[in-house]
C-alpha cells in the first residue's frame, strides 16, 4: 500500500477502534460509522480521505482491518477496539494450539498472571507462529507463547474469531502457556 494510504489507514484504525472523537463522530453500538459522516469529520479534522481511497484501503488492507456493510454506507473495524462495541462475535472452535507473540520484557509478568486483554476487548492470538512473530516484533525482542487452546476449551474457556481471522479470548491463564521455541513442531505456517 502507498505511504499516504497507510497513513490514512492508521487514522481510520484510530477513529474506528479507539478515538471516534478524533473525527468528531460516534460509533453505533456495533461499532459502525456512517461513511459520509466519517469522511466529512476526518476532513474537518485535517485528514482528507476520498471515498475512492477509503474503498481502496478496505480492499487492500493486508490484515483486512475494516469492513463495509452491504450497501457500502457504513464501515467498522473488524477487531482491535478499545472503545466499547459489540461486534456480535460468535464462539468458534480453535485449533489445538494457538500462538501469541509479545516481547521478552513482558514475559515474566505474563508467566505469572497469564495473558490479559489490557486496553483491548480480547487477548489476540493466531493459528500460526509467523503472525505471532510479526505481532511481537512491534515491541522489541520477540517471545512467542504457545497456548493450549484444546485444554482451555475442555475447561470451558471460550474462543472467538474476528471477521479478519484473528483468534480472540477473554484471557489465557498462565497454566495454559508455554514458551514456543522456533525448533518446536508448528502448525500450518511452518508445516
Ligand atoms: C501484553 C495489532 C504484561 C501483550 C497486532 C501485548 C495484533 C501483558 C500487550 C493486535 C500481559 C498488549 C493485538 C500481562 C498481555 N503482563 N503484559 N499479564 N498480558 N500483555 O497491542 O496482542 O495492527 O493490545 O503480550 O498486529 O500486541 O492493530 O495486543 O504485548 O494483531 O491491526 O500486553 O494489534 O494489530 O498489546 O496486538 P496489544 P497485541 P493491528
Amino acid at each position: 500500500m502507498k505511504k499516504e494510504l497507510i497513513r490514512k489507514s492508521k487514522y481510520l484504525s484510530l477513529v474506528l477502534r479507539h478515538k471516534p472523537e478524533a473525527a468528531g463522530i460516534s460509533l453505533d453500538a456495533n461499532g459502525w460509522a456512517e461513511v459520509d459522516t466519517l469522511l466529512r469529520g476526518a476532513l474537518v479534522n485535517g485528514v482528507n480521505i476520498s471515498l475512492a481511497e477509503l474503498l481502496e484501503i478496505v480492499v487492500t488492507n493486508e490484515k483486512q482491518r475494516f469492513v463495509l456493510d452491504e450497501d457500502k454506507k457504513r464501515i467498522r473495524a473488524n477487531q482491535g477496539h478499545s472503545v466499547e462495541v459489540d461486534l456480535g462475535l460468535k464462539e468458534c472452535e480453535p485449533p489445538a494450539l494457538l500462538f501469541h507473540g509479545t516481547t521478552e520484557r513482558f514475559s515474566t509478568a505474563i508467566l505469572s498472571t497469564g495473558l490479559n486483554k489490557m486496553q483491548r476487548h480480547h487477548v489476540h492470538l493466531s493459528a500460526d507462529t509467523e503472525t505471532a512473530h510479526k505481532v511481537g516484533m512491534r515491541r522489541g525482542k520477540v517471545v512467542i507463547f504457545a497456548v493450549d487452546a484444546e485444554q482451555m476449551r475442555r475447561d470451558g474457556f471460550r474462543f472467538y474469531q474476528s471477521g479478519n481471522g484473528v483468534w480472540l479470548a477473554d484471557s489465557v491463564p498462565a497454566g495454559y502457556l508455554r514458551f514456543h521455541s522456533p525448533e518446536d513442531k508448528n502448525t500450518e505456517s511452518d508445516g
